[in-house]
């Protein structure tokens, strides 16, 4: 019986491979994300926030696959928050997934459907389970990149537009140069 190498590999904060399909967000991409669109505006729209190389085994919306990304997300800032993912709940929304810290440090913040907000600080080896109806987004709070595994099921889909309408209850700021959740309406 045969044996097959795929050359599908995950190593050192890489993913690589024939079959991976890589996307990127630069900073006009997030308009609206961060708290102080004035200093976004001010910045280089073309500006590169991060990078996400992703396994598709089976097609998107399939019930009982699981997809696997690596999200490489740059250190900067915009004003006094942290560079972020767009962050989303799943479509469907009874649906988990996995996070874990590769490289690089930040802050998992989570919020549930009530809108309580909380984070899990991020770092190599920290491991994150992220709940069902409960939406996600990652800020580097260090100032290397930020490297970070997911796994999830194909059919959980992504809704950001809860997000891009009613955004999360807090925000990740840099205050006197400590990272802090402090709440949106402040
Ligand atoms: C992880 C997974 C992906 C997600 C990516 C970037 O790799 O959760 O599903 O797309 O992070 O996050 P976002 O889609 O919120 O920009
Ligand atoms: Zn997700």
């Amino acid at each position: 019986m045969e044996i097959i190498d795929k050359r599908l590999i995950f190593e050192g904060g890489s993913l690589e491979g024939k079959e991976i399909v890589s996307s990127h967000r630069v900073l006009k991409d997030l308009k609206g994300i961060f708290a102080d669109e004035e200093a976004r505006e001010a910045m280089d729209a073309e500006q590169l926030a991060y990078e996400v190389e992703c396994h598709f085994p089976v097609e998107e919306g399939t019930l009982g696959g699981l997809f696997f990304g690596l999200t490489k997300l740059y250190p900067g800032k915009v004003g006094n928050e942290y560079f972020m993912t767009k962050g989303h709940f799943h479509a469907e929304s009874e649906r988990a997934e996995y996070y874990w810290g590769i490289k690089g440090e930040g802050v998992l913040i989570l919020m549930d459907r009530e809108g309580k907000t909380w984070g899990e600080k991020m770092y190599p080896g920290s491991l994150h389970y992220i709940p069902s109806h409960v939406a996600h987004r990652v800020a580097n709070t260090g100032e290397e990149l930020l490297s970070f595994g997911a796994c999830w099921p194909s059919d959980a889909g992504h809704d950001y537009e809860t997000i891009a309408t009613e955004g999360f209850s807090a925000r990740l700021l840099d205050v006197d140069g400590k990272p802090q959740l402090k709440s949106s309406n402040q």
